[in-house]
């Protein structure tokens, strides 16, 4: 494919995230034979527009890191994708239906890294001592084809569905938890719908952001101090409607909230 088609398969995606609508999957019509690298292209596309129009990377997050996901997508590798500064809604804020699509809800542990890291070849536990604080989070996903229905080419095109996310407010130090046993639930409306714990996430979170270094080094990137990068979820998804109050409850790491409005 040359570039010209990765940026129009680009400007289709955002079109449908910008308009709030759902469009008909990459692999439905426009290509229907997308590689993942492909996928990888197009995503470089839409975040190269976003950065040109002002937008700011609050970091590279992880997706399909569970292997509850990836044995449902058939994949054996967990997926990449950018958080921009637009995207983050603050702790105990409002998530406006309006702004999306149908946005789904996960728990998730954020890292905030005080070195570069790049692979190939990184650990966990490399990634810890680069680690300067862990924080919960709760992203909102919120992909932009029809009923949540894609392959995994598309869905890497798709920027991974990242859409909101909002932050926990007292960062931790991650050498005062052991990540893998944190367990988490996610509550909506008081009642507890999805709970999970670290190791759900390639057996520690850490490992997630060591496999990003991996698979950015691939081309010649890496993860760069000041990143806040979500390692991949802890729960499953949940479906947003409007009225719900959302709360994520971390085991020492606290609490992070929001309120779905119209
Ligand atoms: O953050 C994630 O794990 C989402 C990856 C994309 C899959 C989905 O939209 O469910
Ligand atoms: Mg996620």
């Amino acid at each position: 494919m040359s570039a010209t088609v990765y940026q129009e398969i680009a400007d289709y995606l955002v079109a449908g995230e910008e308009e709030k609508r759902e469009v008909k999957k990459v692999t439905a019509e426009l290509k229907k034979d997308l590689t993942v690298e492909e996928g990888y292209q197009i995503q470089e596309k839409i975040v190269s527009r976003k950065l040109a129009e002002g937008r700011k990377i609050v970091g590279p997050k992880m997706g399909l890191t569970s292997k509850a996901k990836m044995d449902q997508m058939n994949v054996d590798e967990p997926i990449y994708g950018y958080v921009f500064d637009y995207m983050v809604i603050d702790n105990g804020g409002k998530v406006s239906l309006s702004d999306l699509i149908h946005p789904k809800v996960e728990a998730e542990i954020a890292f905030i890294i005080d070195e570069d890291i790049e692979g190939p070849g990184i650990t966990g536990a490399q990634v810890l001592a680069k680690t300067k604080s862990v924080i919960p989070a709760l992203e909102i996903i919120d992909s932009r084809y029809e009923n949540f229905d894609f392959t995994l080419p598309d869905v890497v095109a798709d920027n991974a569905s990242t859409s909101r996310v909002v932050f926990g407010t007292s960062p931790k130090c991650p050498s005062d938890f052991d990540l893998d046993v944190v367990g988490a639930t996610l509550a909506i409306n008081g009642e507890i719908k999805e709970l999970g714990a670290g190791a759900a996430v390639l057996g520690h979170p850490a490992n997630a952001i060591a496999m990003l270094a991996n698979m950015l080094a691939r081309k010649g990137e890496k993860i760069r101090k000041g990143d806040v990068i979500l390692s991949g979820a802890l729960t499953g998804a949940v479906l947003l409607e409007k009225g719900d109050t959302v709360l994520g409850k971390f085991d020492g790491l606290g609490d992070v909230s929001f309120t779905v409005t119209e």
